[in-house]
């Protein structure tokens, strides 16, 4: 606790991120099964790679790493992630990023709440993907209207979490009581609700339009659907799930495995069919929902927007080159394909940042503070050993492993083609401010990095 009266928002989201956790935990066995698997993978490889532990120290990135994960919900209309944004806000977290998922048959768009410094993002780099669901889509219009009533009439925030967000605004803080109510209050939103708000029928009719429907408008609230920590070796993680009774969908998500990390790479399971209890009269009718599923995922580097580009083309290629057949029908064959598409991508640190590949922090070395070096160029210092790189780690999604994990979650209903709806001014016009560029968040990291080594060596360096 600091000395001030007020409660430090980095703090805020810390602790809300555990609380989170404990509460999923307690909700969906399975994902403690999964922390203890990823935990003990994660001491492997820092005890099995050297170098490994010291470089993620240096760069930040160790201490966060048992407390790291992200989670997922989905809301219903333009108030609710209105109010969302401003509740996250109180935990120093911001929209960062657009993703359209109706490509892939997904009515939803969505953003990422996180922290965006990263000396915020070292205290708790917890993230929640947010999807709003996008009625507009759904062609059956009784249907429309039956969800939109249901959506109206319901209030997924506690009138103290409101009040309280509310004296965040206007004080510009809260006071250390004030943060612990919030952290409980806030996480009464996420909570799992076992009875439904509608009838056995309308859950069916809203079922089978679509599976996400349902999900978002039968429920009193947007319950927390995953929380997924981060592995250092995802392939080791996916390899060991079986063994604990831990089914993982057939095909890792993202890049291929390289030596050096890039982006993400994620893997899911369907952790729970549950038992929900409908409207009918007396509570009779109990039904099952399944909504809740386990994610793990692997954080390499952030790519610049030329890494990008060529990330999203090398990902094309091996998908196309899969002629229609479904990936999971082949893993290992599409794990072939997507290694020879990479094989383009430079998997080398040196490489990835002289071609502006990927984004790095740099800071001076022993030897560069020891000469106290003005007026050379950054390249000459990096050359000669006075400055160090390392990788800045990606802390957004991807909309195509997004989409592969809704789907697989989603399980193998028959696809509806939405087409492609991107809509980024309606969603902020819904969340109620504009979405951050990720890419300016990256640059911004990168550029504070060679101000501090400017200031540290003394003078200044052209880049
Ligand atoms: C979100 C799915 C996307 C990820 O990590 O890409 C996601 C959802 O199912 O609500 O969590
Ligand atoms: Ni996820």
């Amino acid at each position: 606790m600091t000395l001030t009266g007020f409660a430090n928002p980095d703090e805020i989201r810390a602790r809300f991120s555990r609380a989170m956790s404990a509460m999923y935990r307690a909700e969906v066995p399975l994902y403690g099964e999964l922390l203890t698997l990823v935990a003990d993978i994660n001491r492997h490889a820092l005890d099995s790679q050297p170098g490994l532990a010291e470089a993620m120290d240096q760069a930040g990135d160790l201490q966060r790493l048992a407390d790291e994960r992200h989670g997922a919900i989905r809301v219903g209309t333009a108030e609710e992630l209105a109010t969302l944004a401003r509740l996250f806000a109180v935990m120093g977290m911001q929209p960062v990023g657009y993703y359209d998922l109706s490509p892939a048959g997904v009515p939803v768009h969505s953003t990422a709440f996180r922290a965006v410094h990263e000396d915020s993002l070292r205290i708790s780099p917890f993230r929640v993907f947010t999807s709003l669901l996008r009625l507009e889509l759904i062609e059956d219009a009784p249907l429309r209207a039956l969800a939109a009533q249901l959506l109206a009439s319901r209030q997924i925030f506690t009138p103290r979490a409101l009040a309280l967000i509310e004296r965040h605004e206007q004080a510009g803080h809260l006071t250390h009581s004030e943060a612990d109510e919030f952290v409980e209050q806030a996480l009464e939103t996420f909570r799992w609700h076992r009875q439904a708000r509608v009838s056995q029928a309308q859950y069916d009719r809203l079922h089978a339009q679509h599976r996400l429907i349902a999900d978002v408008v039968a429920f009193q609230g947007p319950h927390i659907n995953h929380l997924t920590p981060r592995t250092l070796d995802i392939d080791s993680v996916q390899a060991q799930m079986p063994a604990r009774g831990i089914a993982p969908k057939a095909v890792i998500e993202g890049p291929p495995r390289r030596q050096h990390a890039i982006l993400l790479r994620q893997t899911s399971f369907k952790a729970l069919e549950e038992a929900v209890v409908f409207t009918d009269p007396a509570g009779t009718i109990s039904g099952s929902h399944s909504a809740r599923f386990g994610e793990i995922e692997q954080r390499g580097v952030a790519l610049t927007p030329k890494g990008r580009e060529l990330y999203d083309r090398l990902l094309g290629q091996a998908r196309a080159s899969l002629n229609g057949v479904p990936a999971e029908r082949d893993p290992q064959g599409y794990a072939r394909l997507l290694e020879a598409a990479f094989s383009d991508f430079p998997d080398d640190l040196a490489q990835l940042r002289s071609q502006g590949l990927a984004w790095f922090r740099y800071r001076p070395t022993a030897q560069g503070l020891a000469k106290g070096i003005k007026g050379y160029d950054l390249e000459a210092l990096v050359s000669d050993g006075d400055i160090a790189f390392e990788p800045i780690i990606y802390e957004d999604f991807l909309p195509v492993s997004a989409a592969g994990i809704f789907q697989s979650n989603l399980g193998g209903e028959p696809r509806i083609d939405y087409g492609s709806n991107a809509n980024r001014e309606q969603f902020e016009q819904a969340l109620g401010r504009a979405v951050i560029d990720e890419m300016a968040l990256y640059a911004q990291m990168q550029q504070r990095s060679l101000e501090a080594c400017q200031t540290q060596l003394g003078g200044s360096f052209a880049s």
